[in-house]
C-alpha cells in the first residue's frame, strides 16, 4: 500500500472528547484535557506517523456561544480549523442524543463540505456511558445530521475502538508522502505546553467560575545542565480568586505546581523547577493586547 497522509480537523462541542482522543493517537499530551467546557483555548496540531500513514490532527476549541474576546477567537479558530482538510472528523457525545449545539456545528461543517467536498466521518464518543438500547437511535440520529454513513463508536479515555477509527480515517486520505517528521508529534512550544499543564492542573481542582478566568504565561525559562528553571504566572480577574488559588498558608498552589511539574519533567525527560506566581488582571479576556500574549490568537 502506497503512504498516505493528511490533515485531519476534530470538530465537535465542548467537552466531548476531541483533546483525550487526540492525545491517545498522538501517544502524547499535546492538548490538556478536563470536564470544564472551553479547557482548549487554541488550535493545536497533534501528529501521528506509522510506517503506512501521517495524520495531522487540528484539535480545535469547542464550537460554542462566544460572549468574551476570547470566546470570538476560539470559535474563529475552530472555523479556520476546517480549511484545506482532508477528513473532517466530527466527535459527538454518543450517549446523548443529538441537541441544538449538534445541530449548529452541523450547519458549519455542511456549509465547509458544499464549497469543498471533504468526507466527513463521525465518532461516537463515551461509548461506555451509551446505553445498549439508544446505540442504534443515536447512531442513526448523528447520522442524518452531519449527512454521513462512516461512523465509529469510542471510548477515547480507554482507547477503545480508536484503531478501528483510524482505519476509517486512513481510507479516506490520499496517497501523499509524509510531511513532518517521523518523530514530531506537535506544532506547540515546549513553554506553551509547560504554561498549558499548569492550567489543566488548575481547571481538574477549581469550579464555577474560576476555570474560565485563569490563564498561565511562562515568563523566563533557563537551562542548569539538566535542569530547567521555569517562572510562570497565573492570572486570574478578582482578588478573591488569588486567595482561593494560592490556599491557606499556600497550600492549593503548591500542590498545582507539583502536580504541573511532575507532567512537565515527565515531557521533557529532565528535572524541573518551578516557580508559580498568582496575579490578578481584571478583564484580561475581553483585553485582546494580554489574548495575544498568551498566544490564545494563533
Ligand atoms: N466517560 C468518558 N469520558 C470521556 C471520554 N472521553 C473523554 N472523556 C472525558 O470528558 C471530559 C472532556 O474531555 P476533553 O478531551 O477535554 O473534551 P474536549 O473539550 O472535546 O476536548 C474529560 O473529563 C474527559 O476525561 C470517554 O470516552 N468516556
Ligand atoms: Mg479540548
Amino acid at each position: 500500500m502506497a503512504f498516505r497522509s493528511g490533515l485531519v480537523a476534530l470538530i465537535g462541542k465542548p467537552n466531548v472528547g476531541k483533546s483525550t482522543l487526540t492525545n491517545f493517537i498522538v501517544g502524547h499530551k499535546v492538548s490538556i484535557v478536563s470536564n470544564k467546557p472551553q479547557t482548549t483555548r487554541r488550535r493545536v496540531l497533534g501528529i501521528t506517523t506509522t510506517d503506512d500513514y501521517q495524520i495531522a490532527f487540528v484539535d480545535t476549541p469547542g464550537v460554542h456561544e462566544p460572549h468574551t474576546q476570547l470566546g470570538r477567537s476560539m470559535v474563529d479558530q475552530a472555523r479556520r480549523g476546517l480549511m484545506d482538510v482532508d477528513v473532517i472528523l466530527v466527535v459527538v457525545d454518543g450517549a446523548h442524543h443529538p441537541g441544538e449545539q449538534d445541530r449548529e456545528i452541523a450547519k458549519l461543517t455542511k456549509a465547509h463540505t458544499k464549497e469543498k467536498p471533504t468526507p466527513v466521518i463521525l465518532c461516537l464518543n463515551k461509548m461506555d456511558q451509551l446505553k445498549a438500547e439508544n446505540v442504534v437511535r443515536h447512531v442513526e440520529a448523528y447520522q442524518a445530521l452531519f449527512e454521513t454513513q462512516e461512523y465509529m463508536l469510542t471510548t477515547a479515555t480507554k482507547g477503545q475502538n480508536v484503531g478501528e477509527l483510524l482505519t476509517l480515517i486512513v481510507n479516506e486520505l490520499p496517497e501523499r508522502a509524509p510531511v513532518f517528521d517521523a518523530d514530531e508529534f506537535t506544532d506547540q512550544s515546549s513553554r506553551f505546553l509547560s504554561a498549558e499543564l499548569v492550567r489543566e492542573k488548575i481547571l481538574q481542582a477549581t469550579f464555577q467560575e474560576i476555570p474560565h478566568s485563569v490563564a498561565v504565561t511562562v515568563d523566563s525559562w533557563e537551562e542548569e545542565g539538566n535542569l530547567s528553571r521555569i517562572m510562570a504566572t497565573i492570572l486570574v480577574e478578582k482578588t478573591s480568586q488569588r486567595a482561593i488559588l494560592i490556599g491557606k498558608q499556600g497550600q492549593f498552589i503548591k500542590k498545582i505546581g507539583t502536580e504541573a511539574r511532575l507532567e512537565i519533567e515527565e515531557m521533557l525527560g529532565h528535572r524541573v523547577y518551578l516557580e508559580l506566581h498568582v496575579k490578578v488582571s481584571e478583564g484580561w479576556r475581553m483585553n485582546p493586547r494580554v489574548l495575544h500574549e498568551l498566544e490564545y490568537d494563533q
